[in-house]
């Protein structure tokens, strides 16, 4: 096929292929959320509508683009980790992550109003997006550690402060003071004495953030089979499916890594 002379520009075109062997970790944080949720009404610290809504968009996600292995979110964020031997659009950074931010941003839209019946949506959402490449399951897992981390951290934080004002009615400048310093057993203790909430009891989906991994489950089906006689008869027919399953557990120990010994590869 003949060129046009234009055909030069495609050499501006810059390589971002990511390194071999590494994860690939899209991460994705509402712009400007802060804003989005007053403006929506979200609960405070925690609105399961909107929780929820970040769920259905990053399943969407998972379900519809190609080897990523666990996804995790809390808060306006959601992290997807790509297979680390992933050649999914030939690992071009760019094409990953853009994929990423347009699926979730429009199953957001898409899926509103299944979480937010009665709260119109009233501008669209954006979200921005980052890749990292992660070369060892030790640093992949002490990543996702870091955003769980950080989900407790908040969490433990936005509960004592919501309290002290929507219970105690401090103001919001008094809730901040009271707070300035306090470490997380202090926040464990003002909780206690004067709201009698024992952090330890609060839901599992606010503390520990959202974790979504395949799972194979056998799914039992009725059809109607045709028998070698010629007779129709109503056969039970099991089969293994993949389904993308959400977890609210600590991410940061053993056990969960132990129990799902498939969503790494080894390091080796
Ligand atoms: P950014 O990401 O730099 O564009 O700015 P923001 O405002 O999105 O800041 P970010 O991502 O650091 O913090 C997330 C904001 O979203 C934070 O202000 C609280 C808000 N947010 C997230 N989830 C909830 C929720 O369930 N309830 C309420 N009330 N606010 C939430
Ligand atoms: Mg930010
Ligand atoms: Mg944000
Ligand atoms: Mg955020
Ligand atoms: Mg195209």
């Amino acid at each position: 096929m003949a060129k046009s002379k234009f055909e030069y520009v495609r050499n501006f075109e810059t390589d971002d292929t990511c390194l071999r062997n590494c994860y690939i970790v899209v991460r994705l944080d509402g712009r400007n959320f802060h804003k989005f949720a007053e403006q929506h009404k979200f609960a405070k610290p925690n609105d399961d509508r909107a929780l929820g809504l970040m769920t259905r968009s990053a399943r969407s996600v998972m379900e519809e683009l190609e080897d990523i292995v666990v996804a995790y979110g809390q808060s306006d964020e959601f992290s997807f980790v790509f297979n680390r031997s992933s050649t999914w659009f030939k690992r071009r950074a760019s094409k990953l992550m853009t994929h990423v931010a347009s699926q979730f941003s429009s199953s957001y839209v898409f899926y509103w109003k299944e979480f937010f019946e009665n709260q119109p949506l009233l501008y669209p959402p954006g979200f921005d997006g980052r890749v990292v490449l992660y070369p060892s399951n030790r640093n992949l897992r002490d990543y996702l550690s870091w955003r769980q981390a950080d989900c407790h951290i908040n969490n433990l934080y936005n509960t004592v402060f919501w309290m002290l004002v929507q219970r105690k009615g401090l103001s919001t400048t008094q809730a901040e003071d009271r707070l300035k310093g306090t470490l997380a057993g202090d926040k464990n203790e003002i909780l206690f004495t004067e709201f009698g909430i024992n952090y330890n009891n609060e839901s599992a989906v606010h503390k520990k953030g959202t974790t979504l991994i395949w799972e194979k489950r056998d799914e039992t089906v009725i059809k109607r089979t045709k028998l070698p006689n010629g007779e129709e008869k109503d056969m039970p027919i099991t089969r293994s499916r993949r389904r993308v399953e959400a977890y609210h557990c600590d991410l940061i120990g053993e056990q969960f890594w132990e129990e799902h010994p498939d969503i790494l590869e080894d390091d080796n």
